[in-house]
């Protein structure tokens, strides 16, 4: 054992690359001024219905923005203070095996399948780095027999993952009233560092695991980060409802969905590959 305690970070996260987060920040600008000017657009805007050769700028609306590199917040853990912050960084990716196995895709273990031998050797391309000590406990836990076959110990996805680098993918682009961000599509690998409590507007929500991820790209006035992630919560709790979207037409990079209330969601036909590190931020 260490003699000095962890000292966890404000929130663990992906950084973008510098290069990653121009092309985003330019393909988020290039939304923003594109919808701006559109016209079903400004018909949802009272000021901009009475005079139609108004342009909405939306730049100066979003007027807080993430300064330097972008990046996707996994847990927020205040330096530790947060809810649910050392399990994090202790995080076990049985954990996130065993919490909806049908929501991952993931077989039970009881039947094998290619999908959850897939999941081992995933872990196994992880974390094979990492070779078991004597005295590792590899046998008596619930996995072992299969974790062993593939000479995998008990691993700790976050702490494994720390410093290393991945391709998220982003799916969409999005703006309410309050925020405007970059909606991510986990892959299963990524899902393993995903909190098993983020998901969630109301604690009795039940969306799929990775809901919420997602890139700040900007806030309205007097509004806080953290907001982008529930707005974009806000978008698959209506998308679960059935509710699709109105198309309201092809722009820029793919089709424009209006949701009522301010929500537009612009659904990319080529998803944007950004690379990241997994870290932590300190301040
Ligand atoms: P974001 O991930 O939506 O951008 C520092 O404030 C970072 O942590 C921001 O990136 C912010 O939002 C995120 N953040 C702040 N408070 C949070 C919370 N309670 N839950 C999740 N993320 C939070």
């Amino acid at each position: 054992p260490s003699l000095e305690k962890e000292f966890l970070p404000m929130y663990f996260g992906w950084f973008l690359s510098k290069r990653s987060s121009e092309i985003l920040r330019k393909a988020g600008q290039a939304f923003l001024d594109e919808l701006g000017s559109l016209k079903a657009f400004k018909k949802e805007i009272p000021s901009a219905i009475e005079d139609p050769k108004i342009k909405i700028d939306l730049t100066s609306y979003f007027v807080k923005r993430p300064p330097g590199v972008l990046h996707c917040t996994t847990k927020y853990t205040d330096f530790g203070k947060a809810a649910g912050a050392e399990e994090y960084a202790q995080q076990e990716d049985k954990d996130v095996a065993s919490s909806d196995s049908t929501e991952l895709g993931h077989q039970p273990l009881t039947s094998p399948c290619s999908g959850y031998f897939d999941h081992v050797t995933t872990r196994a391309a992880m974390n094979s780095h990492i070779v078991p000590e004597p005295g590792d406990n590899v046998q008596q836990h619930p996995q072992a027999l299969t974790l062993s076959r593939v000479r995998v110990p008990l691993l700790q996805a976050v702490k494994a993952s720390y410093g290393k680098a991945f391709t998220l993918s982003i799916s969409a682009l999005f703006i309410t009233t309050k925020t405007v961000g970059a909606r991510i599509e986990l892959s299963e690998q990524q899902l393993l560092l995903w909190p098993g409590d983020a998901d969630k507007i109301l604690p009795t929500d039940n969306l799929p695991r990775g809901s919420r991820a997602h890139i700040t790209l900007g806030c309205a006035n007097g509004v806080e980060a953290v907001q982008t992630g529930l707005d974009l919560l806000e978008f698959v709790k209506l998308e679960k409802a059935g509710n699709k979207g109105e198309q309201v037409g092809e722009i820029g990079g793919g089709k424009l969905l209006y949701f009522d209330n301010g929500m537009w969601m612009l659904v990319l036909s080529k998803k944007i590959d950004v690379r990241a590190i997994f870290s932590g931020y300190y301040g």
